[in-house]
Formats: structure tokens, sequence, C-alpha cells
């Protein structure tokens, strides 16, 4: 986009309606000049068109001196309350045995982080990770120990599948008698959410929650949960997210791959591209393989990649809201 473009692109965004959406644009060629080489904040990151409502209540926090911790916390909240979204919180796909599982993870601008995986009938996963990380020396609980710990710590329970995801999954087992279900990744599935957020101190924190691939294998984890695959922040350098096909993106520990490319110099664009072109590296077979990055650095510059393309992404800056189109490898 020529500089002329850009400016009157913010300048509509700074003067707009505080929800207007606008025509995606190209990751590659944008910068959220306002923050480029500052750390005045804020800005929001997250993945898909769920993102929008996800950032919009992410901005409260932030836009009244929060901190980004809250924010990614409080952002994806959202997502996982709505119950018409089929991949991520207590609305989402079953595995092939009937149990919606959840995963989430939650990383702050100290490296404090805190994980849960094959989390059933607790309604925000997101925040039994951030109680486990502030609560517990550990980082991960799953399962049994997970839902033990959520319980005794006051979190709402849920019965899942709720009744529609049931009639689904009762239709699905009836009409597919092969062992798994291929990923369906970005087509009629929009997938897991990953936010990040640079706060007007200039702390980044991030946030990641799913329930995962749809018909998977009862007890499959896969990167969302996973500090370094799903979700990856260094305050010193920038914060990175994923979503897409968890065992590749598990497979190069793709978010903190991305950070670290940052950290040799490399932009949050051109980190997100690496760490794709690594994916595509060590996998001969790339049919259906879907893995979306999504990078801030520590001066709120923004960048995305994926394999093929259909992902996109919701920004928040004080001067723009809506949703912008990744670059990507190669078409479906
Ligand atoms: C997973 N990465 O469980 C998640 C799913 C996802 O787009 O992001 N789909 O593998």
């Amino acid at each position: 986009m020529e500089d002329k473009k850009r400016r009157s692109f913010l300048k509509l965004g700074l003067t707009g309606a505080a929800l207007s959406i606008i025509k995606p644009f190209k990751a590659s060629e944008m910068i959220t000049s306002s923050f480029e080489g500052k750390t005045n904040g804020p800005v929001i990151i997250s993945t898909w068109n769920h993102g929008l409502a996800a950032n919009a209540a992410a901005w409260e926090i932030l836009s009244k001196g929060g901190s980004a911790l809250d924010a990614v916390e409080k952002g994806v909240r959202v997502t996982e309350a709505d119950l018409s979204n089929r991949s991520v919180g207590i609305g989402g796909m079953p595995d092939r045995d009937g149990h919606v599982t959840l995963d989430a993870c939650i990383m702050d601008h100290e490296s404090r982080c805190g994980a849960v995986g094959f989390l059933e009938g607790i309604a925000h996963p997101i925040s039994v990770a951030r109680a486990i990380m502030e609560k517990t020396p550990h980082v991960m609980l799953v399962g049994e120990g997970a839902k033990k710990f959520a319980l005794e710590h006051g979190f709402d329970t849920i019965k899942t599948p709720i009744p529609e995801v049931k009639a689904e999954y009762k239709k699905w087992k009836s009409e597919n008698k092969e062992l798994f279900k291929k990923p369906e990744i970005n087509h009629e599935n929009h997938d897991t959410i990953g936010m990040l957020a640079l706060d007007q101190f200039g702390n980044l924190s991030g946030s990641c929650t799913t329930s995962g691939w749809a018909y998977k294998m009862h007890g499959r984890l896969g990167d969302s949960p996973i500090i370094g695959a799903g979700l990856f922040v260094d305050n010193e350098v920038g914060a990175a997210c994923a979503t897409g096909l968890g065992e590749a993106i598990i497979r190069i520990a793709g978010s903190h791959t991305v950070v670290e490319l940052m950290r040799q110099g490399y932009t949050p664009s051109e980190a997100c591209r690496m760490a794709v072109e690594r994916i595509i590296s060590k996998h001969k077979d790339l049919s259906g393989l879907q893995c979306c990055f999504l990078a801030i650095d520590r001066t709120g510059k923004v960048g995305s990649y994926s394999v093929y393309n259909g992902f996109n992404y919701a920004l928040k800056t004080p001067g723009f809201e809506g949703m912008v189109d990744a670059p990507f490898n190669r078409k479906w």
C-alpha cells in the first residue's frame, strides 16, 4: 500500500465509528505506523473473525489503562462463552468419543505462564489456565486433575456437548465409518482463538483457547495449550500465537520459533513466513495442512502468515478496528 493510501486508511480508522469494519488489506503491506518504534500501545490482534468481538472486550480493559494480561483473558472469554462457536469453548465440537475437551494457555510479560489441557465441563479454560499460573507452582494441569483444580477454585461447570453439538455428533457418527475425520481447517469452521496484546505500559501478553480438532482421538492435545507451540511471549522481543493443525505447529515449536526469529531481527511478518516455510519443509504431504501464525513485536508492529489462503485476523488499535487478510504460501 503506498504511503498516501495508508495515511488515508489510518485517518479513516481514527475518525470512523468504533466498530467500523474496513476492507481487508494485505498484512505484508501493513504497518500500524502510529506504534512503530514506540511502546505506547495499545494494540490487540486475534485470530479469525471471532476476534472482532474478543478484541472489543479486550479493548475495554486496555483503553482504561488496564494490563495486557487482563485484556487477553477477558477478550477470549467472549469467544469461549459463545455457544454458537464450534471451535472454541463450551459450544465446541467433541472428540470421536463424544467428549468436548478444551485446551488453553496464557502468558504474560514476565514470562509467567499457565496452561490447561483435556478439560471437560468447565466454561472458561482460559481463566483456569490463569489460575494455574497464579495459584500453583505448576504451568500445566490436564484432565481430571485440571477439573478438580477448577472445581476447588469455584469455576462454573457446564454440561457438554450442548444439545446442538450432540445432534451434530450423532449425525457425524452415523455418516463416518472411517477412523479419523480429516482436519477441515478454515473451510466451514473458524478455529482457535489466539490473542496478543500490547498495553500502554509496553507490556505484552497472549492467550490461546480451543476445543481443538473436531473428532480428534480421545486424549489428544494440540498445540493450543502448549507454551511455545500455540503461544509464546517474550517481553524483550515480542509475542506469537498459532492456529491450524496443531501437530504440525508442535513439530517446529511454532510460536517460540516466531519469537526467536524476531529476536534475530526479523519483522513479525518475516518471522511468521519463515516459521510457515519451516513447517512446509518438514512435511511431504501438505494437503489439508493449514497452519497460521500471528505475531507482534515489542514496538507494536504486527505480522502474519499462513500455509494456505483464507486466514485472517482481527486488529484493534486506537485508529483501526477490523479484519486483515494474512499473506500465504499457496492457494487451497
Ligand atoms: C489444534 N490448533 O487443536 C488447534 C486447532 C486450530 O484452526 O487452531 N484450528 O490443533
